[in-house]
């Protein structure tokens, strides 16, 4: 071709087309994807199915403790269970998992203790004190920040030849962030074991995705940056799942990957947001159908793998589970800021120090 026929508008037409939505599992629970499925064991996809329960019940479980104040401010997940929870479930236990605000029960499955999940929303610092034997980040609000946590620990672990992945969640509106392209282009360039996952859930707070960038999708930004992306399903646990098992295959020999997940939040932001001021209720029953429960529910119940009774005993599980949680969350001291002015800095800039002097002093007596 020569410049003189070249056509803009064409050319930034078909960007997105590397990127269609792949799927396992249909809205209806149908295979669209026999010889994917196949990969995969009753016993996977029962425990996917038992994991993504325990995920709705937290959820539906903290919003209630968060309404009678027994908890502090909460960011809900319900919607998200197939991307969070089908990410995490991929995961080896020494792989490195970095969470943001809405995925710290995603950490629970990975091994945090729950009542440093309910901690974490209280803002304790006793929440982001694990053992050596979790090898998570602590929940991020730093919009972009885990993508490039894990790069850190991706890099870390392509130069000591590890046989992991660090995996980060992250959500639509983060990657306009410089930290979220910056995180891309060094985990291209240094062949980061690096799983990238996006929480494409359609909104930055009330902002539409269409408002934060002029991308058809949010895959095609892994390639400015060489590596390979795709874009699935991500109302679709199977998909998630298996997806991000073949992508630690491939990072761990190869490099990073982007994983773009369509998703929604059938709930508001956070316990202090109003989502019926930017979405109507339409929108969310054509997202409600989407439900990645019904779906999986569907096929195991044909199955005869699933019923309505073991999904009781999950939300029942959970009950008692919360409960310990709450008393376990009640024996913790309150927090002193000199103890976490301790914790920040190895040598403490002269401002630190002054402040760690003065509330010494004032948390004594
Ligand atoms: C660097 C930064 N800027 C702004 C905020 C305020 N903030 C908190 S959540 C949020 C929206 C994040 O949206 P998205 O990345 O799509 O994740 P979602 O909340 O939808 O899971 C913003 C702007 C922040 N926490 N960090
Ligand atoms: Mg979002």
């Amino acid at each position: 071709m020569k410049i003189s026929e070249l056509n803009f508008t064409e050319l930034v037409s078909t960007y997105g087309d590397n990127f269609p939505m792949y799927q396992i599992l249909d809205e209806e629970g149908q295979v669209v994807d026999q010889a994917a499925i196949s990969e995969l064991s009753d016993e996977e996809l029962v425990e996917l199915m038992e994991v993504i329960t325990w995920g709705r019940a937290i959820d539906e479980r903290v919003i209630l403790l968060n309404r009678q104040g027994a908890l502090s401010n909460y960011a809900p997940g319900g919607g998200q269970e197939a991307s969070q929870y089908g990410s995490v479930l991929a995961l080896d236990k020494k792989d490195v998992f970095a969470p943001t605000y809405r995925d710290v029960f995603a950490g629970v499955k990975f091994g945090m203790k729950l009542s440093q999940a309910f901690l974490w929303y209280k803002g304790h610092y006793i929440a982001n004190q694990y053992g050596d034997d979790l090898s998570m980040y602590s929940p991020n609000v730093i919009v972009g920040g885990t993508t490039i946590q894990a790069l850190g620990n991706g890099i870390a672990k392509r130069m000591k030849g590890e046989k992991q992945v660090a995996l980060s969640l992250c959500g639509d509106s983060a990657t306009s962030q410089g930290d979220f392209y910056e995180a891309l282009n060094f985990a291209g360039v240094f062949k980061a074991n690096l799983i990238a996952v996006v929480q494409n859930n359609g909104y930055g707070i009330s902002v539409p995705t269409a408002r934060q960038t002029k991308a058809s999708t949010l895959a095609q930004k892994a390639v400015a940056a060489g590596i390979p992306a795709v874009r699935i399903d991500g109302m679709d646990p199977v998909a998630v799942y298996y997806t991000v098992k073949k992508a630690r295959e491939y990072a761990i020999e190869n490099g990073p990957v982007l994983i773009e997940n369509m998703t929604y939040r059938f709930g508001p932001h956070t316990m202090s947001d109003d989502p019926k001021r930017y979405r109507d209720d339409e929108e969310v029953d054509i997202w409600r159908k989407k439900d990645p429960l019904l779906r999986l529910g569907k096929y195991l119940s044909e199955k005869g793998l699933w019923d309505q009774e073991k999904a009781d005993a999950i939300y029942e599980e959970v009950k008692t589970q919360a409960k310990e949680a709450l008393a376990e969350m009640a024996k913790a001291e309150p927090q002193k800021v000199s103890e976490f002015l301790n914790f920040m800095f190895k040598d403490q800039p002269q401002n630190i120090r002054e402040q760690t002097v003065y509330y010494n002093e004032k948390e004594e007596n």
